[in-house]
């Protein structure tokens, strides 16, 4: 199928078709449902979208209630329970039955056939169509991806040295990947982050606080081996942008909370409030009170 561009040339559909995945369990549900009715509404007409949800407790009624919010793209649902990581031949230790981990999964997932995957978490909005994203040039690395708040790895992580990594080496979020399949099989990069995590699973918080689940084992695994996005693909709500692709509501940022900017706010108001989740919004913790 085809059409005929504004200026004359033959504009193709994407062939493939553009392949995304996301991660869920049954709480961050409306959170999915948001992000999947803003990839649908926001993508170019001519592009074809495909979203894999890989997921834990979600029943099939809410399978296609979600759906219904996002029509035009096609969803594909993988169960990610204890089973199925054997299926695929990874020790379901609970730890990593988290839905942070499932990302790790990806390249035992996706078609063979595919070369290329965006991962993108389920707390954020898409705001733009991501052809451009879809062709981001990785330059033979295994995965592109946007730096994160903490900007290097020691800030990040604490024992940098003992692990022999480089502590001024940027560090990146994982919520946003450009992923290449056929790299991370070749490498096993999925497992390497799944055994690191397992390894380090008493040292994956940023200063005793903030998780970093997968983000730890990724930016150990790949030290200055990821292309960089622009950060316009993984926009901080607590930052100035005019024109984000992707808005990510990580950590204390969630829509509503204090240190998130009303406009990026109110854009996920809008996306969950046109899936059938309307009227649903997230659960903030005040501003910690100011100690005397
Ligand atoms: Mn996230």
């Amino acid at each position: 199928m085809g059409g005929q561009g504004r200026d004359g040339t033959v504009v193709g559909r994407t062939d493939p078709p553009i392949r995304v995945a996301t991660a869920t369990d049954g709480r961050y549900l409306p959170y999915a449902a948001a992000m999947a009715h803003s990839l649908a509404a926001h993508r170019a007409p001519a592009t074809e979208v495909e979203l894999t949800i890989l997921y834990v407790d979600v029943t099939a009624d809410d399978q296609r209630r979600l759906e219904r919010g996002a029509a035009g793209i096609t969803i594909h649902w993988v169960l990610m329970d204890a089973d199925s990581y054997q299926r695929w031949g990874v020790e379901p230790d609970p730890l990593v039955l988290a839905p942070q981990y499932f990302r790790c999964l990806l390249s035992k997932i996706m078609p063979a056939t595919a070369d290329r995957v965006i991962y993108i978490d389920a707390d954020t909005v898409v705001l733009d169509d991501l052809t451009p994203l879809w062709n981001w040039p990785l330059a033979g690395l295994p995965v592109a991806a946007a730096g994160d708040l903490m900007s290097v790895i020691q800030d990040a992580i604490s024992h940098w040295q003992e692990l022999g990594l480089d502590g001024e080496a940027p560090y990146f979020n994982s919520g946003v990947m450009v992923i290449d399949l056929p790299r991370w099989r070749a490498e096993g990069i999925g497992d390497q982050v799944l055994r690191r995590c397992q390894i380090d699973r008493d040292r994956l918080l940023i200063r005793d606080r903030w998780p970093q689940h997968d983000q730890y084992g990724f930016n150990v695994v790949l030290q200055r081996r990821w292309a960089p996005l622009a950060s316009r693909w993984n926009h901080f709500p607590e930052r100035r942008s005019s024109r984000p692709g992707i808005v990510h509501f990580l950590g204390d940022t969630k829509p509503g909370a204090h240190r998130t900017r009303p406009e990026f706010t109110r854009l996920f108001v809008d996306a969950v409030d046109a899936t059938p989740w309307a009227g649903w919004r997230p659960t903030v913790r005040a501003p910690a009170p100011v100690r005397r």
